[in-house]
């Protein structure tokens, strides 16, 4: 086999974000881009050498090529066998559960997730661990460092293999070994959730819609709740993946997926209603007229847990990122077990979980998931749901109203700002962390800030702290706004304010969507001095 030291210039901007190198598809195609990424991932990770790999992605444009040019790097840095999902097909749950299943030292999922893909969209790339999550932020600096240094890269001239062609194949000195991106997946949702009963529910006229936004989880669901489960061929909506996902923003999210929200507001809507991202780790979960909040969601599966076959053993604890609403909380007060508070990123949980500390975990993002994997996951939280209809045989308003009754309520919203200079929001974080001494006493339109701080997390299992996550502001009405700056774009800037107000039980007064957090969003705007700093008036977006 033949390997080339191609001689290479560093890329000044390959500092991974929120979860891996995400930039527009563009910068990616550039000669050299992608290469280098991953050459100063195959550096940093002397492991690979010699070792196995899993790779695969969620289908966009320039998904093929890139997994082309990762079989020629990979087998150029002495990886014996790469594992790629057919099609070059894998989504990231899935991608998670082969790393771990197959005792993988690492994988590279090819994603932007919910950001829209084509020529002109975004495109990505992530490596996770050999314990199926996300690489930890001192493994993603090394490769920044790396990458800023980068001379050469390391490429086996070796043709490419047939990805449509399950089975092995030799690429050079390397195993390329293509696999049913679907089957291990689906088969680990049995084992998790009770087939018998959902079977029964989605073939005894209980009517339901997966939307798979023609991203990654199209054949995942099709396979799931079709030929599995017996549901109507019409239950999954959009199950073709598609290199430009339609044309859409494959994100599910009310706003991005106001179709779905529109169908369920019908009258003669189904009962249920659910969608998943581009790579196929968010969900959203809809009943009739009636829209689940990711924090809501997270609560109410912690409280019903024990009514599934894969956690009915009870919950080591739990855990939600920092910004995501407090309902949870409640619940593992409730269950006396602990509750994590941890930064934006899945990769912050990955610990938590692989240390057993929790068995399920959430954000604000619309993900979920838990013990089963070290990524969200989109399908496994709708199994989920339905699972707790089919046991409970309450619909989904019922479910989350119930327990509002029971464990309270936190209202909660989103605003965004996008901001097309960058230096203008971090400008209303400066001003913020500037005024974090003087804020306790002033006064809110609801109540009095008790508590402002620059939000740090020392992880409890290795001791890593990581500084500067967010701003939090906690009133003495319970109120609560946390402002940070997104770490997914790939240009401008998006400041997040995350607002959570706690209502009492099931107050029929409220609206039952983000709007019962009433005037936070207007104190947030003004506190962030946000008009004076970035020229906004009101947010971009509202989710
Ligand atoms: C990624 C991370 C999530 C995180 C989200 C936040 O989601 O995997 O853990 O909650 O980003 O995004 P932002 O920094 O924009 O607020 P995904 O689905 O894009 O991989």
């Amino acid at each position: 086999m033949n390997v080339t030291s191609i001689a290479t210039r560093p890329f000044d901007d390959q500092r991974p974000g929120t979860a891996g190198l995400r930039k527009k598809t563009r910068v990616f195609t550039q000669p050299g881009y992608l290469e280098n990424f991953l050459q100063a991932v195959f550096d940093t990770v002397p492991d690979l050498r010699g070792g196995t790999l899993v790779a695969g992605g969620d289908g966009r444009y320039f998904n093929r090529e890139a997994l082309a040019t990762l079989v020629g790097l990979a087998a150029g840095n002495g990886v014996r066998r790469l594992i790629i999902g057919q099609g070059g097909i894998l989504s990231t749950p899935a991608a998670s559960h082969l790393i771990r299943s197959r005792r993988a030292d690492g994988g590279f999922l090819l994603t932007a997730s919910h950001n829209p893909g084509g020529p002109d969209g975004d495109f990505g790339v992530k490596f996770n661990v050999a314990s199926g999550g996300q690489a930890p932020e001192s493994l993603t600096e090394a490769v920044y460092q790396a990458s800023s240094a980068l001379g050469r890269y390391l490429i086996a001239d070796v043709s490419p293999p047939d990805l449509d062609r399950i089975g092995e194949q030799a690429a050079g000195e390397m195993i390329v070994e293509v696999v049913d991106p679907v089957g291990d997946y689906a088969a680990l949702m049995e084992r998790l959730f009770d087939f018998d009963r959902l079977r029964d529910l989605l073939t005894g006229g209980f009517r339901f819609r997966f939307d798979a936004l023609h991203a990654v989880t199209g054949p995942y669901a099709r396979d799931i709740f079709v030929n599995r489960l017996g549901a109507p061929e019409d239950s999954v909506l959009n199950g073709v993946p598609l290199p430009d996902f339609g044309g859409g923003h494959p994100d599910p999210n009310p706003v991005d997926a106001k179709h779905l929200v529109a169908l369920m507001a019908a009258p003669d809507a189904p009962e249920f209603a659910a969608a998943s991202d581009g790579d196929g780790d968010r969900n959203m979960i809809l009943g009739r007229s009636f829209a689940v909040s990711p924090g809501d969601s997270l609560a109410v599966l912690a409280a019903q847990a024990h009514r599934v076959p894969g956690y009915a053993d009870g919950l080591a604890g739990v855990a939600r990122s920092m910004p995501t609403s407090r309902a949870v909380d409640a619940v593992a007060a409730r269950l006396g077990i602990p509750c994590f508070e941890t930064p934006t990123g899945w990769r912050f949980f990955c610990n938590l979980l692989e240390d057993g500390r929790i068995d399920l975990c959430g954000e604000e993002s619309y993900g979920t998931s838990s013990s089963h994997a070290r990524e969200k996951d989109g399908l496994w939280a709708v199994l989920f749901w339905l699972n707790l209809i089919a046991v409970s045989g309450r619909s989904v308003e019922e479910l989350v109203r119930a327990h509002w009754t029971d464990f309270g309520r936190n209202a909660f919203r989103r605003h965004d700002y996008f901001v097309p200079e960058a230096a203008r929001a971090a400008a209303v974080m400066e001003q913020l962390t500037g005024r974090l001494d003087s804020l306790p006493g002033s006064q809110g339109s609801g109540g009095v800030i008790d508590r402002a701080e620059s939000f740090s997390y020392e992880d409890p299992v290795d001791g890593s702290v990581s500084a500067n996550q967010g701003i939090r502001v906690f009133f003495d009405n319970g109120d609560r706004i946390v402002y940070r700056l997104s770490g997914t774009g790939t240009s401008g800037a998006t400041l997040r304010v995350y607002l959570d107000r706690p209502v009492r039980g099931d107050d029929p007064s409220l609206p039952a969507d983000g709007a019962a957090v009433g005037d936070l969003g207007g104190q947030a705007h003004e506190l962030g001095d946000i008009t004076r700093l970035t020229g906004l008036k009101e947010p971009t977006g509202v989710i």
